[in-house]
């Protein structure tokens, strides 16, 4: 070869679409068509992209292979750079190609650095990029793969091993388990992230407790959605409860919890723990009337399959399965995120719950969009979250349960809102048509 390296330019025309979002597949698949070629790996680095495409890079002692793909268009653009004698691009094209299914491609071959142009030097430090085998035994392979949940202008990246602990399409989303580095194992649903091993306290804590130690008896509990567990794990702390109805469309995520999340799903074969597998909409609507002291609505975002648990029509049918004093609580998305899904939710609980019965509270969950989060707490009577709480019973929980987050004077404070988030809730919903749609 006349040149210092080489360099084909590689366009994958067709491909799998599936294959081509897989940020996991994506990563393994361009490490193997590095070694196959006889590189040796030193760096990956990867990131998938919502709603869809992958970007990433493996560095080799060689140069690098780099691509990007655009799955919704079914193509890939590779770059293969090698030097030295030993390194066969045309084998990593050839394994690429048949690995991403592509049925048809272009490519070009350019030769790097000619040696008719150039003129070696003596220097201390060799500048060719080929080591010894010496060097060789220093050389670590580091991977650097990334989930990123983002929607135009925002994303949180989490690094995570590249492994894939659990991924099955369900019949209503894409259920994944992710080993991150920072945040432990997280699941994502299409995508978005659920649940952390890190920081799932936060949410569940103050999803269940808040309700629990405020209502003075709370015996029969319904949650809906809360597939992972955690919520129900924290209302079974509390002794008065009789029995938990749980109900979750999808039985993948319980499952996927079960195995990979054991932590927060330990609930599960609790003998007052009901699963039901069902639509939660459903479910509300051929109950008794004033069934349950407290309903949670532990979904995931209005997209996909949770999207019914957004509109007035189930929270009317939850209000009429609610005892006199019952009392709702929801995730009610982030005002900081999404004001208008934030205030189209507030509107729709006042106009069932009546006003003066609807309280917002936050937490901070660093996992989510922004880290600001919000739970809605609504009483069917006039139970009123910081008034009538018992604080002599939380205080006697709090201390005989090793929690996290929920202390009494963390309840309280929970309720004490930004001015802007006080603004959002006296205004008039910003966008009337974008009720229940989060826009990704
Ligand atoms: N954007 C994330 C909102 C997730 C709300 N539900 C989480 C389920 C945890 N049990």
């Amino acid at each position: 070869m006349n040149a210092l390296g080489r360099h084909l330019i590689v366009e994958f025309y067709n491909c799998s679409p599936e294959k081509i979002d897989d940020v996991m597949g994506i990563e393994k698949c361009m490490v193997t068509a590095a070694k196959k070629a006889g590189a040796t790996v030193i760096n990956s680095t990867f990131h998938h992209f919502s709603p869809f495409g992958v970007s990433g890079v493996v560095v080799i002692e060689q140069s690098h292979l780099s691509i990007h793909t655009w799955p919704e268009y079914r193509f890939a653009s590779i770059d293969l750079f090698t030097c030295g004698e030993t390194i066969d691009p045309w084998i990593s094209f050839d394994y690429l190609k048949e690995e991403f299914a592509a049925e048809y491609f272009s490519s070009l071959e350019l030769q790097r650095g000619q040696l008719h142009h150039l003129k070696k030097i003596d220097v201390q430090t060799p500048l060719t990029r080929c080591s010894t085998s010496s060097d060789k035994k220093r050389i670590t392979y580091n991977r650097n793969i990334w989930f990123t949940e983002r929607d135009e202008n925002v994303a949180l990246s989490l690094r995570h091993t590249g492994d894939r602990l659990f991924s099955k399409q369900s019949p209503y989303q894409k259920v994944e388990i992710l080993e991150t580095y920072a945040y432990g194992r997280v699941l994502t649903l299409d995508g978005m992230i659920m649940t952390t091993e890190k920081d799932e306290y936060i949410y569940h804590e103050m999803i269940a407790h808040v309700p629990m130690l405020t209502h003075p008896n709370p015996e029969r509990v319904l949650i809906i959605g809360g597939g992972d567990g955690g919520a129900a794990r924290e209302v079974l702390r509390h002794k008065s409860v009789k029995s938990v109805d749980l109900v979750e469309i999808d039985e993948v995520v319980i499952e996927a919890s079960r195995k990979y999340l054991p932590t927060i799903a330990s609930a599960f074969g609790h003998p007052k723990l009901h699963v039901h597998i069902q639509d939660g909409i459903d479910y509300v609507k051929q109950l008794r009337d004033e069934t349950y002291d407290i309903v949670i609505v532990d979904s995931t975002d209005p997209v996909g399959p949770a999207e019914g648990l957004f509109k007035p029509s189930f929270y009317r049918d939850v209000y009429r399965c609610l005892k006199p004093d019952g009392i709702m609580v929801t995730q009610s998305e982030s005002p900081t995120f999404n004001p208008p899904v934030f205030q189209e939710l507030y509107q729709c609980y006042k106009e069932i719950f009546g006003r003066d019965n609807v309280h917002c509270y936050l937490v901070f969950i660093p996992t989510y969009p922004s880290g600001m989060w919000s739970f809605s707490f609504c009483s069917k009577g006039s139970i009123h979250p910081v008034r009538d709480f018992d604080r002599l019973r939380a205080e006697e929980f709090t201390r005989s349960h090793p929690l996290r987050y929920y202390h009494p004077d963390m309840h309280v404070a929970s309720f004490v809102l930004p001015t802007f988030v006080k603004e959002l809730l006296e205004q008039k919903p910003l966008i009337k048509e974008k009720t229940q749609v989060i826009q990704r």
